[in-house]
């Protein structure tokens, strides 16, 4: 299995045609090929769902069967063993004559998992594995949570000051709510280029979460403005447990069957108003409040709760009202249902710490603007009870730092999504 020194380049082009199709293969994963053949490219493939055949084979036609014969493929995803939508691609290449395969990654999909490769081996093909393979996971990394655990991959994003707050003190005329990030009416804490690379996160992302305080705060769009095409609209997801989403909301307005509210109790004649207005709304399971506690956290009920398991204080929360939150596990759950396989969070404080209690949290996207809030009032990136110990603290591990002119980010992640 010997790796050759142009590997890695054309490995590069698989994956920069793999990246053509973010966006368009969910719930599928982003598949690039090149086929080489005496050192110069042949055939180029990019897989998109609604063009069903897979990337190595399109490749492979592009080539046509006299270029193919004797080629190498590269690609960065493992070529699949199993009939789906389209028959097994190892078998497609064994036919096309293909010399020796080059692929980044093991398809994490239960039904492929190493199968394709020994399908290739098993026939003679040199295989080659590895090549680019951080970048190549990186890419597909929605699809592996999703094809594994039928939930989606859930990434908590915030813009905030380098002191970690998300809005000022919240009721001053500056600042509506604590509820959402308070971001428009207090003015952006983060710069315009980090800002641009936020829709790049919701281009590649199938839902976008918020809780309802946010839309109250900010009445946000929370639509993928990346100018790319995408397969399925970005589903605009909200928590609202009473329905409280202002009809005149910008997200309402432009509702089209991708706005979707997750609520506890529904009011029938609201339901069908904000039905006729093209959102969808369902309910979901609640958790009571004293369930919202880390699951792997010890409780500390004693000072802060009744004997009857509700919290002293009425919750100011946006769409989780006491008694009321949705069980943030239900909510990632449905999502899965309906074939969403990432969800980019962008909450306010309270739907921030929600995720993160309820385990849900797979990876952050932490963006940081050189500015200080400071002061006990304005809003931190998660309320709530928060970890009561350095050592539960949630750990963020793989971290990568992105710079965005003066602001820098964070992305990191909770849990592998290969595991
Ligand atoms: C893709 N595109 O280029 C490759 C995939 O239902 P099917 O037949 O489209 O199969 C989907 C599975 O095929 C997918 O989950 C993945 O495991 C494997 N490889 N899929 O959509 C591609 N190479
Ligand atoms: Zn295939």
């Amino acid at each position: 299995m010997a790796v050759l020194p142009d590997d890695e380049r054309f490995m590069r082009e698989a994956l920069e045609l793999a990246r053509l199709g973010v966006g368009l293969t969910s719930p599928n994963p982003s598949v690039g090929a090149v086929v080489v053949r005496d050192g110069s490219i042949v055939g180029r493939g990019c897989y998109t769902y609604e063009g069903v055949k897979h990337a190595e084979v399109l490749a492979l036609e592009r080539a046509g069967e006299e270029a193919a014969r004797g080629s190498t493929l590269y690609l960065n995803l493992e070529p699949c063993s199993h009939q789906g939508r389209t028959g097994p691609c190892a078998e497609a290449v064994l036919a096309a004559g293909v010399k020796r395969v080059v692929a980044a990654m093991r398809d994490p999909n239960p039904l492929v998992n190493g199968q394709g490769f020994e399908k290739l081996r098993a026939a003679g093909i040199e295989v080659v594995e590895g090549i680019c393979q951080a970048e190549a996971r990186r890419l597909n990394e929605a699809f592996a949570k999703y094809v594994r655990h039928k939930t989606p991959l859930v990434t908590l994003k915030a813009g905030m000051t380098l002191d970690g707050k998300i809005a000022p003190p919240p009721g001053g005329s500056e600042s509506p709510s604590a509820l959402g990030a308070g971001e428009v009416a207090a003015g952006w804490i983060t710069s315009e280029e980090a800002r641009a690379h936020l829709q790049e996160l919701r281009h590649a992302s199938d839902a976008i979460l918020v809780g309802v305080g946010t839309i109250i705060a900010d009445d946000p769009l929370l639509t993928d403005r990346s100018g790319r095409p995408r397969r399925r609209p970005l589903m605009r997801v909200i928590l609202d447990s009473r329905l409280r989403l202002p009809m005149e909301s910008r997200v309402v307005k432009t509702a089209k069957d991708d706005v979707l509210i997750l609520c506890s109790m529904a009011e029938e004649r609201r339901k069908q108003e904000l039905e006729a207005h093209g959102v969808r709304v369902e309910q979901v399971e609640m958790v009571s409040a004293d369930r919202l506690t880390p699951s792997n956290v010890r409780r500390m009920p004693s000072r802060r709760r009744t004997g009857t398991g509700a919290p002293i204080k009425p919750d100011p929360s946006p769409g989780i009202t006491p008694g009321g939150r949705p069980d943030m596990r239900k909510v990632v759950e449905r999502l899965g249902e309906m074939e969403i396989t990432s969800v980019l969070s962008e909450g306010g404080a309270l739907v921030n710490w929600a995720a993160l209690a309820a385990g849900i949290v797979d990876k952050v996207f932490l963006y940081y603007a050189p500015k200080i809030l400071a002061g006990t009032g304005s809003v931190p990136f998660a309320a709530g009870e928060g970890f009561r110990r350095v050592s539960e603290a949630a750990r963020v591990k793989s971290v990568t730092l992105h710079r965005f002119g003066e602001d820098f980010a964070v992305e990191g992640y909770l849990r592998d999504p290969y595991e």
